[in-house]
């Protein structure tokens, strides 16, 4: 397979600061020599220029720096849109999870109706009226799926991005209220960690793969990397206890490149600030691995 890196060092959606050095820990962690040795080729476009929260206001309170975030989505939808064309799979660092807003608009103007599969302990279905932060990262998949804030939902002009009836949502243990109510009235498959202690990621991975990959439509994989529990992946902003195994989140990823529908990826919020000598970045490069189809035999 070819790869093309897309770096975006995006801190705008989050709070705790350092998530945007995510995209050098990575890359740190060896990600490219790796997928390498796997037999893929690779090529990395580097970093997407991503401004600083230091030189600008952060408007709105209830959709922060929502101007800069748009930018950056259309820049990142362009280049994401770009490599499929050529038929690369892109692969996009983040950066907080804000960034998918960009990923995910690209792949749809790529390929007419897309799953999404998003691995991750929130649900980051917020919009500006029940956001409790402000923080465009909490409501990035509302938007996609056509909810939330105008300009993050009509951004490129198709709404929604994706059918909310084709994600699936992964390794969920932290729903603000208003987020809850909104992710069961548009009855978005919701798959708790709950779930996944009662019935194992097995089978929970399977049913998750068959409701964004029905009818053998492409798969877009957007992993936050605090899906993990705290004790694996302690370098994320927003840490939530009870979370994936180590080999829970490798099985995840062993069958969703099994499955054989993934376009494309992105790998958010790891901060290696909070991170203890950069084994979240080195995590993250693992589970990309298994989602490219490394095999333990
Ligand atoms: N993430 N639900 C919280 C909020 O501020 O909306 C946390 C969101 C975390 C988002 O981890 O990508
Ligand atoms: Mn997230
Ligand atoms: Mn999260
Ligand atoms: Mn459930």
């Amino acid at each position: 397979m070819q790869i093309r890196v897309i770096g975006v060092p995006m801190d705008l959606g989050a709070d705790r600061r350092g998530v945007d050095i995510g995209v050098s820990a990575i890359r740190y962690a060896g990600l490219h020599e790796k997928l390498r040795a796997l037999g893929h080729s690779v090529k990395d476009i580097g970093n997407l220029h991503v401004p600083l929260p230091e030189n600008q206001p952060a408007g709105d309170p209830h959709v922060k720096y929502l101007e800069p975030i748009i930018q950056v989505a259309e820049e990142l939808a362009a280049a994401v849109s770009e490599a499929l064309l050529a038929g690369d799979l892109p692969l996009v660092l983040g950066g907080d999870h804000s960034i998918a807003l960009g990923s995910i608009t690209g792949v749809a103007s790529f390929y007419n109706d897309i799953g999404v599969i998003w691995i991750d302990a929130h649900g980051d279905f917020n919009t500006p009226e029940t956001t409790p932060s402000g923080n465009i990262h909490g409501m990035v998949l509302a938007a996609l799926a056509g909810l939330g804030h105008e300009r993050l939902v009509r951004l490129a002009g198709r709404v929604p991005k994706v059918n909310p009836q084709n994600i699936a949502i992964v390794g969920v243990r932290d729903l603000d209220p208003g987020e809850r109510e909104l992710l069961r009235a548009n009855r978005i498959h919701v798959f708790t960690m709950t779930d996944i202690d009662r019935r194992g990621i097995s089978a929970i991975m399977e049913e998750a793969i068959a409701v964004a990959g029905h009818n053998g439509r492409r798969i877009h994989l957007s992993l936050d990397l605090d899906a993990l529990d705290p004790s694996e992946a302690p370098g994320v902003g927003t840490p939530v206890r009870g979370g994936l195994s180590y080999r829970e989140a490798h099985l995840s990823m062993e069958l969703l490149a099994a499955c054989g529908q993934i376009c494309s990826i992105d790998v958010v919020e790891v901060n290696p600030i909070l991170d203890r000598e950069n084994a979240t970045a080195s995590l993250a490069v693992g589970l990309v691995l298994s989602a490219l189809g490394k095999t333990i035999l």
